[in-house]
């Protein structure tokens, strides 16, 4: 009884708040209210919120084991989160008297969120996804857990060298202590490398894995408060640490190197993220990454389970599990593996509980991003695993047999295992044969994938094992967070709860009654002003620039890849110099300004999308110093994109580009940010774009460019047939000149240049052109500010179907068959 009277919410009055944040100064900080300094502040305040959180998430635990329902997994290599107290403070509906309760302190709000690290355990796209599911299985009342790996490092920080080169430095985001992970010394699994396994011959499959190197997975816990609900999902993410502290026979023979080497050889596994995106490593350190994790989920994933008391074969119908593209592949031999090996069930009915349990989506169809592993290190690394791989493929290629008889080429090409030297596992065929049912990321990219890369799979299994889940984004970060002014507006304008609309988007669509309303459309235009100038304060006070608020500002944000043509970008910038520079100063003073903004990373080895920077870099340094053309044309390049700039930079765009290869870009989904916020879309006719469009009308976005069937014959006639760049496009021809005569710079930009001169693998000549009228016709548009606002409404009005609520309650639905359960 006296636990349970013990047992509270908290008073969340601005009285209370203040006192729980100068009781954790006091006692969690041990400072003095007195020496407090912003940073300070911050953890104080953040620890308070957590204390929040915590209730709500143990809450959640108990109600979710108490139901003993169906659960989902979310196994992603990535998680990027971005900052989390002004997400916690607007879930949890207390970032008003937060705000009060800091202020009577004597701090800033703003101040105080500003202090707070990215949780930059993340590339990109794929890792901000898992981000925004993880909020709207919470907001949904969803009971989805997310499980990853927790990086000391995360990515990389980028810096700028004066002459413009990528610079890469370490990321030790946890080296102030990290507020929002409760570390679980409770709950820890080892986990085996390398060793020796012996089959037992005795007819059951089963057989005996020991030796090798045991390391220990320790659990550390993120609350993920769900949106107007007490429903506090988790993502758990873990560390790796050595078993034993070291080696005890090196100790006691003095040798204290090799005594702690082995344990640095377990803390390195989770010690860094690979900063690449869409290409594979082939090294062993990042196998290992990907078995120490589904390892250790698997376990913790079976632990639970067996709680619920339920026999094995049940184990489908309590627990769905999602790969995040094939990273967590190894998740299908390992539950075999626990299946066979320890729980004793016979092959054929562990494989159907297998078959029954994963769903795998793929990311990409680039031929370099396709996982594969050689055969030889997976045999060192993991010998029962590789056994129980060769195992599914024997009987899964008896299978197409049967299917197909005589089909030798079809057998060759559906392996698990590529007959190359060394021979390789390919897992994303691994991933989908394992799993119930597979699925794109857009409508286009899922045509692809079922059409291209796993055509001979859907010929064997049917169509209805594939499917297609079109991305989706959280609109409380991606809208209310990041855009407050515009979030107001709407709450006003529509007359109902904010958290109303924010949990069903398709509700914006009454924005659509008001786009004729003058005062509407200027207070529209109005807050889109602001967020302008709110960058443009950014920039004076991170990096001392000076920005024209009354400029178009064309924005385009993502990784560096030659696939998303941030090339063709800075090209037609430069093509828009060299026209601005032919113009008499009495014609530029029609033209509209533009300020051109990059930013983006590029993996720390990929040669070809630094010297992108660096071209951009240059010719941002050229054309802002240019005082003919300063007033028309201004380009950033804005160092260590992250979550949080991104949510500075996309409320401030009106335009913004989207402009991969048509068939190269599987969804996108800062393409779906920025028509939330308002701006509006120049792009290829690619991944979600498409479905953009078809919901905002053709009307208001800019398309341009050859579609995706036409892409292979144009890619071959340039290896085959080569026409000149001058032929194709006199006005790129000029451009390319320009560079290679050193107006930007010595002749570093040569072999960049060259990948549009020979083979121009990604079709900048092809589209460069087109590209052009494109940019024309929208500075033609956006010179008639009515119209122009009237499509930015209309844009944002018609999101409704981003939302990733509708995305998350597809997988729930359509794959999971899971069912959302509110904790009251
Ligand atoms: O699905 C999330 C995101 C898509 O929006 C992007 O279009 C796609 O390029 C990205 N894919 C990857 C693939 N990485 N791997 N493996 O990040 O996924």
């Amino acid at each position: 009884k006296v636990w349970k009277d013990g047992l509270r919410s908290l008073d969340t009055g601005v009285s209370s708040i203040t006192k729980s944040i100068v009781n954790h100064v006091q006692t969690s900080l041990a400072r003095q209210p007195h020496e407090i300094d912003n940073f300070g502040a911050y953890q104080a305040a953040a620890l308070s919120v957590r204390d929040n959180l915590i209730i709500n998430w143990n809450e959640t635990q108990l109600h979710y084991s108490r139901t003993a329902g169906k659960r989902a997994y979310y196994l992603s290599l990535e998680f990027l989160m971005g900052r989390a107290l002004d997400n916690a403070l607007l879930n949890l509906g207390l970032k008003q008297q937060y705000t009060e309760g800091v202020d009577k302190l004597g701090f800033n709000m703003e101040d105080l969120l500003a202090q707070e690290r990215d949780a930059g355990l993340g590339n990109g796209g794929l890792g901000r996804l898992a981000a925004c599911y993880l909020d709207s299985s919470a907001s949904q009342e969803l009971p989805v857990w997310g499980y990853g790996l927790r990086y000391r490092y995360g990515i990389f920080q980028q810096l700028i060298s004066p002459d413009g080169q990528q610079l890469e430095a370490p990321d030790p985001w946890l080296e102030n202590s990290n507020p929002w992970e409760l570390p679980r010394i409770d709950v820890s699994y080892e986990v085996r490398f390398h060793g020796f396994a012996e089959r037992l011959n005795d007819g059951s499959g089963r057989a005996i894995w020991e030796g090798g190197q045991e390391v220990l997975a320790v659990a550390y816990d993120v609350p993920i408060p769900g949106c107007n609900t007490r429903n506090t999902n988790n993502l758990r993410l873990w560390e790796s640490k050595p078993k034993r502290g070291f080696d005890l026979n090196s100790f006691n023979a003095g040798d204290y190197e090799r005594a702690v080497e082995s344990s640095n050889s377990a803390a390195a596994i989770t010690s860094v993220l690979y900063p690449n995106d869409h290409t594979t490593f082939g090294k062993e350190l990042r196998l290992k990454q990907q078995y120490f994790w589904t390892a250790a989920s698997l376990a913790d994933i079976m632990r639970r389970f067996k709680n619920i008391g339920r026999p094995i074969t049940e184990f489908p119908q309590y627990v769905s599990i999602q790969l995040n593209d094939t990273h967590p592949t190894l998740a299908v031999p390992e539950l075999m593996r626990l299946l066979v090996d320890e729980e004793d069930v016979p092959w054929n009915a562990a494989w159907d509980i297998v078959t029954e349990t994963f769903f795998f989506t793929n990311h990409t169809v680039l031929p370099e991003a396709l996982e594969t592993w050689p055969v030889p290190l997976m045999e060192h690394l993991l010998p029962r695993h590789m056994q129980i791989i060769f195992d599914i493929n024997l009987l899964f290629l008896q299978s197409v047999e049967r299917k197909f008889p005589g089909d030798r080429e079809r057998l060759a090409r559906m392996s698990l295992i590529e007959e190359s030297v060394p021979q390789n596992v390919r897992m994303a065929y691994l991933a989908c044969i394992g799993s119930r049912k597979v699925n794109g990321v857009a409508e286009l990219h899922s045509e692809l994938v079922q059409t291209t890369i796993l055509k001979d799979f859907v010929e064997f299994y049917g169509v209805s094992k594939f499917g297609n889940v079109t991305n989706g984004i959280t609109p409380r970060r991606w809208l209310d967070q990041c855009n407050p002014g515009l979030s107001r507006l709407i709450t006003t304008t529509l007359n109902i709860e904010k958290s109303v609309w924010l949990k069903d988007l398709t509700k914006l669509e009454g924005l659509l009654d008001y786009v004729e309303d003058e005062d509407f459309r200027e207070d529209w235009a109005a807050v889109k002003q602001a967020n302008k100038e709110r960058l443009a304060h950014h920039m004076q006070v991170t990096l001392g620039l000076n920005v024209n608020t009354e400029a178009m500002f064309d924005v385009q944000i993502k990784r560096l890849h030659e696939y998303k043509r941030q090339t063709l970008n800075i090209l037609g910038v430069i093509h828009r110099y060299l026209a601005l520079k032919s113009m008499t100063p009495k014609e530029r003073k029609t033209v509209t300004p533009r300020n051109v903004f990059f930013a983006g990373k590029a993996a720390p080895g990929y040669y070809i999308a630094k010297l992108t920077i660096r071209l951009i870099v240059n010719v941002a340094r050229v054309v802002n110093s240019d005082p003919d053309i300063k007033d028309c044309l201004n380009v950033f390049f804005l160092p260590d994109y992250s979550v949080t700039l991104a949510e500075v930079l996309i409320p401030a765009s009106d335009i913004s580009q989207h402009i991969s290869t048509a068939g190269t870009e599987a969804s996108g989904t800062s393409n779906m940010k920025f028509c939330l916020n308002g701006g509006l879309l120049l792009g290829t006719v690619d991944g979600a774009n498409i479905e953009i469009a078809e919901e905002v009308g053709p009307s208001n976005v800019f398309f341009f460019g050859h579609l995706t069937p036409a892409v292979e014959d144009l890619r071959y006639q340039h290896v085959y047939h080569p026409v000149p760049v001058e032929q194709k496009s006199p006005a790129l021809a000029r451009v390319l000149n320009e560079i290679s005569s050193g107006l930007f710079g010595d002749s570093v930009y040569e072999p960049l240049l060259n990948t549009i001169r020979q083979g121009d693998y990604y079709l900048i000549t092809e589209d460069f052109d087109s590209y052009i009228e494109a940019l024309r016709m929208v500075d033609e548009a956006y010179n008639d500010r009515t119209e122009w606002i009237k499509k930015s409404i209309r844009t944002t009005a018609k999101m409704g179907k981003f939302s990733s609520d509708r995305a998350i309650q597809d997988y729930a639905q359509e794959y999971w068959n899971i069912e959302s359960t509110k904790v009251e």
